[in-house]
């Protein structure tokens, strides 16, 4: 474990520099210091008496759908006020300093993308695009621009369909393209950095395992030590805005 940006070991700087591809897996860690509140942590505020688990569900959403639109609503002006922050950054940097960069998240935030990271693969979707409840297609902006912010919108495609946020939850199966390339990525890289995530949902926290299991050398970054960084040659024990930065310096 390491705590100080100071004093990182050359050994560290020495495997990331060598290293022909990386790949980073990120969580809600990463966008915390942009002013997005991560998932397992405490809660506060307008939504402090609602689970995030609870609401990230289909059963959620068939139960009660207007108040996970709602706090669907409520995150995505909180995201879309909100900038990608030195991490971010210092990823999008990273993939000028070695050759092949894959950039494995799974917030919903577009923060990377917006940082200039290129090659992004979203696990969990993207909260700023809106799909049929019914059918999965696509559902465009200016429809749901007619309708009222307090409901989910109905579906343009099915009749029994409604607006809902293009993103996994709970029990949902995340596109098989993307985690063909996440895993094919993990396993071909020779260091795999874990940033700011729990590693509590699957599939994403097998992405890491697979990656170290083929041979690379894994480096975690999270102020809290947790299963990901014990698989870890290094934990890096701090905020990614400091510590991505300082490993790109
Ligand atoms: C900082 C920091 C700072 C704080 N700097 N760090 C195998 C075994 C058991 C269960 C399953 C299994 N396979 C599948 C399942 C079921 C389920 C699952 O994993 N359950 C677990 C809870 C056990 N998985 C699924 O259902 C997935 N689907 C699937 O597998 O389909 C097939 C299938 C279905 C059913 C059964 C079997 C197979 C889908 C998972 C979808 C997750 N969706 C969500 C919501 C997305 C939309 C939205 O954003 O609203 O994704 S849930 C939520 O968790 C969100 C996140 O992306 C995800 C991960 O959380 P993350 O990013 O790690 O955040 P936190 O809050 O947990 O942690 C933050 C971390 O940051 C902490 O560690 C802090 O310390 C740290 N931190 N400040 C750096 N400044």
């Amino acid at each position: 474990t390491c705590h100080d940006t100071e004093s990182i070991p050359e050994e560290l700087l020495a495997c990331l520099s060598d290293a022909s591809k990386v790949v980073v897996l990120t969580g809600a860690g990463v966008s915390a210091e942009s002013g997005i509140p991560t998932f397992r942590e405490a809660h506060t505020g307008l939504w402090a008496r609602y689970d995030p688990m609870e609401l990230a569900s289909p059963a959620a959403f068939d139960r009660d759908p207007a108040t996970v639109w709602a706090w669907y609503q409520w995150r995505r002006e909180l995201i879309a006020r909100a900038r990608p922050n030195p991490g971010h950054h210092a990823l999008a940097q990273l993939q000028h300093r070695v050759a092949e960069l894959v950039t494995i998240t799974q917030n919903v935030d577009g923060f990377h993308a917006l940082a200039g990271s290129d090659d992004v693969l979203e696990l969990h979707g993207n909260i700023q695009r809106n799909v049929c409840s019914r059918t999965g297609r696509p559902i465009d902006a200016a429809w749901l621009e007619r309708h009222s912010e307090h409901q989910p919108p109905p579906s343009p495609h099915h009749q029994q369909g409604l607006a809902r946020p293009d993103v996994v939850w709970f029990g949902e199966a995340l596109d098989a393209g993307v985690i063909e390339k996440a895993f094919s990525a993990a396993e071909s890289c020779d260091v795999v950095i874990t940033a700011g995530t729990s590693g509590a949902v699957q599939p994403a926290a097998s992405i890491p395992v697979a990656a170290v299991r083929a041979g690379a050398v894994m480096i975690d970054v999270n102020p809290e030590p947790n299963e990901l960084s014990r698989l870890a040659r290094w934990h890096l024990a701090g905020p990614s805005a400091t510590w991505l930065p300082a490993l790109v310096k």
